[in-house]
């Protein structure tokens, strides 16, 4: 009997490679997106019988409870929620910022992940199933311009530690997966579309890939039912630390 997984933001990056993988083996996929044409290839890719498109902007809870509960049977017994859904909007040091590109990141990787987290909790009891939520290296390590998006980062990492807490005796496991560099649409969504500074940021970097992600995700949801992975961050080689800078005045 396969298992089903419900994952956010799949049209593109790290939640399609995911739908790939997952289908890949064996799994039936719930892909929630935005941009409808992007779900109906995936689904054109991977068969109708182990993919389903539930098309709806995840900041729009009435949207999502109507998609959640008309799911087709064959889909509605979710035993791992990926929530992949997230963006980042702008590089620019808080004084300068706009400040609705930080409303749009908390309403994104905030508000939504924990609405539909709570949405789909009962489901998750019932079938003992899996939270697996996308933090980020930005989490823990602040960097300029990383502001308000490294502090929803955050929120997701503790909110998966908190939901561990709150979930104990269901066998329900949850984990925080934190990424660093990684090529995908994710820096020109940040960009704004900008090319060369999608460009740049990647130059000689080797960063990761969305499938690097998806073999992380997989390999957590294929881990025996009495373990857990609370967290597990992952940087490309080339990418390190700096240095504390000190301000001379
Ligand atoms: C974003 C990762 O390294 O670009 O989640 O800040 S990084």
């Amino acid at each position: 009997m396969s298992k089903t997984a419900l994952i956010t933001g799949a049209t593109a990056g790290f939640g399609a490679a995911t739908a790939r993988l997952f289908v890949r083996h064996g799994w039936k996929v719930v892909a929630t997106g935005r941009r409808r044409d992007r779900l109906d290839e995936l689904v054109r890719e991977l068969g109708e019988e182990n993919l389903f498109p539930a098309v709806f902007d995840i900041r729009d809870e009435n949207a999502m409870k109507e998609a959640l509960s008309s799911l087709p049977s064959e889909f509605s017994e979710i035993d791992l929620l990926i929530n992949n859904a997230g963006l980042a909007l702008g590089t620019k040091p808080a004084p300068d910022i706009q400040l609705d590109d930080w409303r749009i990141m908390i309403d994104t990787n905030v508000t939504a992940l924990a609405v539909i987290t709570q949405h789909l909790l009962p489901k998750l009891i019932e079938r003992q199933g899996m939270i697996i939520n996308l933090s980020s290296v930005a989490a823990h390590w602040p960097y300029p311009g990383g502001n308000c998006y490294g502090g929803t980062k955050a929120f997701v990492r503790q909110f998966s530690y908190g939901l561990r807490c709150d979930l104990h005796g269901t066998g329900v496991r949850v984990t925080s997966i934190e990424p660093g560099l990684c090529e995908s649409e994710f820096t020109l969504v940040r960009t704004k579309g900008d090319q060369k500074a999608y460009d740049e940021t990647y130059k000689g970097a080797k960063a990761l890939q969305p499938e690097d992600i998806a073999e992380t995700l997989f390999w957590v949801a294929s881990q025996p039912a009495h373990i857990n992975m609370n967290s597990i961050e992952l940087m490309p080689v080339s990418q390190t630390w700096n240095p504390f800078r000190i301000y001379r005045g």
